[in-house]
């Protein structure tokens, strides 16, 4: 009644074929149209070209969708009023018939009910700075503790504290993997300075330990973190100013709860005109390609 399932998923499912989860709010509230459309629909291909099937999650006049069609994509991109649905909001968009961007921590929810363990975004919410005073931790973190999916990601950006999310990761028994990196990512940026215990080199070495946390009926979820190509990124220090004047502008205008990130989002966007936009595409590309890969692996190991 309310999760629909696309026949190509459904088959690809039954037949024992990688799956990866792409989310929706990243389409909606993260980038503008047309960019938003032209990208996931290229994330899709790029899925596809590396052998496993894309399933784009949204949620469709209150019956989540697992595997949105083109013009569904297209749709969502341009629609005005979708509603940002984080766990708390999924029953209130269900009940009111409503249209809801997934978030992380929700793609991963809908993504596990359909049974598929990996997971590509771009960049995942976490603790944000000065959560010591305002509380402001994502729910994606929470999923990340709770539902068996694996992400994978290039970190998150500097807008959140990125220690303290990495402290949270830890409590909460969630790894985190560098992808041929030391570093945990920082979305815009190849690295944000701050180690990671685990690296791994290939996609098959990602999948043993995605493998063996599932074995061990360890719940919650994996993050990879995959950084953007240094060719495409922006250093730490070019957008640090853009961060910061963000940040200020979110206080000033009294911005709180879930618009939060979406605004500090846009109005990084706006700030560094097309680059930031630029460097988004490039590592969700990055991201689609190496998620497809390990699916690939992981799938093979289930075999
Ligand atoms: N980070 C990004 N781009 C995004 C998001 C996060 O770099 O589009 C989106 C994701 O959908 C993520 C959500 O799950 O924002 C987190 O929102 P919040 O901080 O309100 O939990
Ligand atoms: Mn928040």
């Amino acid at each position: 009644m309310y999760i629909r399932i696309s026949k190509e998923v459904q088959n690809a499912i039954k037949n024992n074929k990688p799956v990866v989860a792409l989310e929706s709010t990243i389409i909606s509230h993260g980038m503008p149209y047309p960019e938003n459309v032209k990208t996931a629909l290229r994330v899709e291909e790029i899925v596809k070209e590396n052998g496993a099937v894309p399933a784009t999650i949204g949620i469709i006049d209150g019956v989540a969708v697992v595997g949105m069609s083109k013009e569904e994509i297209e749709e969502f991109g341009k629609r005005k009023n979708i509603v940002k649905a984080s766990r708390r909001d999924i029953p209130i968009i269900m009940a009111k018939k409503l249209w809801g961007a997934t978030t992380v921590a929700t793609t991963m929810y809908f993504a596990s009910l359909a049974g598929i363990e990996i997971f590509v975004t771009g960049g995942i919410g976490g603790v944000h700075r000065e959560a010591t005073k305002t509380f402001d931790i994502s729910a994606d973190l929470q999923e990340l503790a709770n539902t068996n999916v694996t992400v994978v990601c290039a970190g998150a950006k500097a807008i959140l504290d990125l220690p303290l999310t990495l402290e949270y990761l830890e409590t909460f028994g969630v790894p985190v993997i560098g992808y041929q990196s030391d570093e945990l990512a920082a979305f815009y940026s190849h690295t944000s300075h701050l180690k990671l215990d685990v690296r791994v080199n290939d996609a098959l070495e990602a999948a043993n330990i995605i493998y063996a946390k599932r074995k061990l009926n360890l719940k919650g979820g994996i993050l990879i973190s995959n950084p953007i190509p240094i060719e495409n990124e922006i250093s730490n220090d070019e957008i640090d100013v853009f961060i910061n004047e963000a940040l200020k502008e979110a206080a000033k205008n009294n911005i709180k709860g879930k618009d939060v990130t979406p605004f500090l989002l846009k109005t990084i966007c706006d700030k560094t005109g097309g680059k930031s936009l630029e460097a988004n595409k490039a590592l969700i590309f990055n991201n689609a390609k190496v998620g497809a890969m390990i699916a690939v692996e992981y799938k093979k190991l289930q075999k």
